[in-house]
């Protein structure tokens, strides 16, 4: 139940801005590190975490410090003009993660749209195919932004009616099935592209068999097609890697970035990629106003900083690991849990009920009564996902409130 200053508040959003949102009855005014608090002061546990943009936690100390220190110096240039941070940024981002070169953008929409700009126009420069007949292999359950041409590969009815006319351009694919992307590539030789999330987070957290982006990126070294990983949730330490790519032991032609590469600050997105693939890029192909401003430069790299100084990563390794076995356990007595899965710590629960179900969102309701902010996905998903920083008796403590919430339904 709202209380009257909630009502007041919320009323205003309701009022003034688009209504494309159903969120949670809850009117937060401050986060610092784990928690969230409300306008009464009500503290939460943040397990959303702005869908793994707040990797290094709320108002994380060195990226304020290197946010207050730039925008007080000089925030925006425009690209018209070199400025003081973007070339030292790029520097330290793209050597940590192993490419040469990464292209700014701001939203990871714009982000995604800049590397099916970039696959294009290497497949019509470098691999040759026919001007206008490039296609991009995507999977269903995919989740890559929400622009026209996003959309146009949605797997979700939903998301695309009364938007088109769509993008053309894109083959749907099963996700996690290795066979359907190599019966298509034997096919169809105008592929440029294999979009793919490591790990399928707005799908509800789904986790493809060990091997599956293995075996993708040899059928795509096979057929001369582009592997593009969307890490823009399951990067920057969120799965227990730097990338979630990584895990296989993989190096996609493109990683595309976003997110947590701002620690939740400014929006900063990119693509990386080699100096071969990224040099097809000419002056007046792409660009962006805010793209690779001197304050996007300066928190970006803190944010990666940050994750790697801090060990982020073996963070979220070993403590996901504790989360999953202990909500395993949980579900011997909360029989609602059906499933547990994940990686790192970007988790889910699968319930035991209808994806039309009230159930899930019953239980968020009952989680955020308890202290804990979470939220459901894909009808009958519960996402977890704390910032990174979360230590074990933090995590303990929600567990304890997860299995408390759990307890009547
Ligand atoms: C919302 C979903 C998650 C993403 C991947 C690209 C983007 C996203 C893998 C686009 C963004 C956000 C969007 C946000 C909610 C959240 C989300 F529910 F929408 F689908 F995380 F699963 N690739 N995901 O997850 O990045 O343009 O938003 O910066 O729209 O409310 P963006």
């Amino acid at each position: 139940m709202l209380s009257r200053l909630e009502k007041i508040l919320t009323d205003k959003e309701e009022i003034f801005c688009a209504n494309t949102y159903k969120p949670l009855p809850v009117v937060l005014k401050k986060g610092k590190g784990v928690y969230v608090w409300d306008v009464h002061s009500k503290k939460y546990f943040d397990f959303l975490s702005s869908y793994s943009a707040v990797n290094q936690g709320h108002g994380n100390k060195k990226i304020l410090r290197s946010f207050i220190r730039q925008a007080k110096k000089l925030a925006l240039t425009s690209r018209a003009f070199y400025n003081s941070e973007l070339g030292d940024a790029l520097e330290y981002i793209t050597s940590t993660f192993g490419y040469d070169k990464m292209l700014p953008m701001n939203s990871g929409a714009e982000a995604v749209e800049t590397a099916i700009k970039i696959c294009r126009k290497w497949g019509y420069e470098v691999k040759k195919i026919k001007e206008n007949k490039a296609k991009i292999v995507v999977c269903d359950g995919n989740f890559h932004g929400r622009t026209i041409s996003l959309i146009s590969f949605s797997s979700s009815e939903k998301s695309k009616k009364n938007f088109g006319p769509l993008t053309p351009g894109f083959q749907i694919i099963e996700y996690n099935n290795v066979s359907a992307l190599e019966k298509i590539l034997k096919k169809d030789k105008n592929i440029a592209g294999f979009l793919v999330e490591p790990i399928q987070g707005e799908n509800g957290v789904v986790v493809p068999d060990d091997g599956y982006l293995s075996d993708c990126k040899k059928l795509c070294e096979k057929y001369n097609v582009l592997f593009i990983a969307d890490e823009i949730q399951t990067g920057i330490c969120r799965t227990g890697k730097l990338l979630a790519s990584w895990h296989e032991n993989i190096k996609p032609d493109l990683v595309i970035l976003g997110k947590a590469l701002s620690g939740g600050f400014y929006p900063v997105s990119g693509v990386l990629t080699s100096k071969k693939i990224m040099s097809i890029m000419k002056v007046g192909m792409h660009g962006s106003t805010f793209g690779g401003s001197p304050l996007a430069g300066a928190v970006s790299k803190a944010a990666i900083k940050y994750a790697v100084d801090y060990n982020l990563s073996i963070k979220s390794e070993v403590l996901g690991k504790i989360f999953r076995d202990a909500l395993w356990d949980i579900s011997k007595t909360r029989k609602i849990i059906k499933n547990v899965r994940g990686k790192g710590l970007l988790n889910a629960i699968v319930l035991d009920c209808d994806v039309n179900s009230k159930i899930p969102w019953e239980i968020c309701l009952k989680l955020q009564e308890n202290g804990l902010l979470a939220k459901p996905t894909q009808g009958n998903k519960i996402r977890f996902a704390p910032p990174l920083i979360i230590t074990k008796r933090q995590l303990k403590k929600a567990i304890s409130i997860i299995d408390e919430s759990l307890r009547d339904f």
